[in-house]
């Protein structure tokens, strides 16, 4: 990062490649195959409505998996950014793990929803949530046996739209972080933060479908580019 005196108010966005060193799966490094499905016809809600119980085992799956796992210097050193940085901060993660949170960050926005939480879909209540779904248990809430995985799925709207375009209208510096730039609205915030009059800097283990967007897009993976880049920002 050249020049960042001009920086006050930073956007990061995370994808699975940050939590890759975890050991959480990325959706497209295995072929975004589970149990010989596409991740995008699993997580539906038409997929839900016609195999409630094969969905439910994809989420418990998850949900089991990810309490499994630790968060690594990429978390760490986001965490620390968080922690240190004066200005504005916002990390907006398409993850639905918690990892940004167990490693100390606060300002985290899941944009996508979150593993750890079961939300009814009679009542409307979303209830903290660590073991499974399908069993069909009662709402905490309502007593009623709706509740389905708290995750946005593809045709759904994403969470908190509104604050993450406040957040890019403000945004001195965009930062990407181990996303594909396959997912929309997700993968269109960086031509939203260059047309904000955003600096635009990529931290992927490879280039991504929107590599040519961005000021500068640093290949590697994100254990070490993402603290590098930290205590660049951080002097
Ligand atoms: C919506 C939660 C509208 C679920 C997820 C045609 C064209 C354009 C758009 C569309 C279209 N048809 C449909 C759409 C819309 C659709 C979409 O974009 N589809 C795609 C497939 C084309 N989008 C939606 O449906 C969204 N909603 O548009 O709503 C609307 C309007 C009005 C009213 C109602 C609705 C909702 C999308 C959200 C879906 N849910 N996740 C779950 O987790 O199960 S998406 C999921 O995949 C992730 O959350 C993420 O967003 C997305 C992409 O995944 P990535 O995080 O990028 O991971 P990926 O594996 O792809 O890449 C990993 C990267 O990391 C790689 O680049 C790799 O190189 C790198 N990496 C790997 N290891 C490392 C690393 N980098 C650094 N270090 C490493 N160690």
């Amino acid at each position: 990062m050249a020049d960042r005196s001009d920086i006050r108010n930073i956007v990061i966005l995370t994808g699975a490649g940050v939590s890759a060193e975890s050991g959480i799966d990325t959706f497209r490094a295995e072929g975004g195959l589970w149990e010989q499905h596409r991740v995008e016809d699993v997580a539906t809600p038409e997929a839900f409505a016609r195999d409630p119980e094969l969905v439910l085992r994809f989420y418990d799956m998850r949900r089991e998996a990810i309490q499994t796992k630790q968060p690594n210097p990429a978390h760490e050193a986001l965490a620390r950014l968080d922690r240190e940085w004066e200005g504005e901060l916002l990390i907006v993660t398409q993850n639905v793990d918690d990892l940004h949170e167990r490693a100390g960050a606060r300002r985290v926005l899941h944009m996508h929803g979150t593993h750890l939480n079961a939300w009814c879909t009679a009542c409307d209540a979303r209830s903290p949530w660590r073991g499974t779904l399908i069993d069909r248990p009662a709402c905490p809430e309502c007593g009623e046996k709706a509740l389905r995985p708290d995750v946005v799925w593809f045709g759904e709207m994403p969470y908190e739209m509104d604050r993450i375009f406040s957040a890019l209208r403000e945004a001195d510096l965009f930062v990407s972080i181990g996303t594909s730039g396959a997912v929309y609205p997700a993968a269109g915030f960086v031509r939203n933060a260059r047309d904000l009059g955003a600096r635009t800097l990529e931290l992927n283990l490879e280039a991504s479908q929107g590599s040519h967007l961005f000021d500068e897009s640093r290949h590697g993976p994100a254990s070490v580019l993402v603290p590098e880049w930290v205590d660049e920002m951080l002097g």
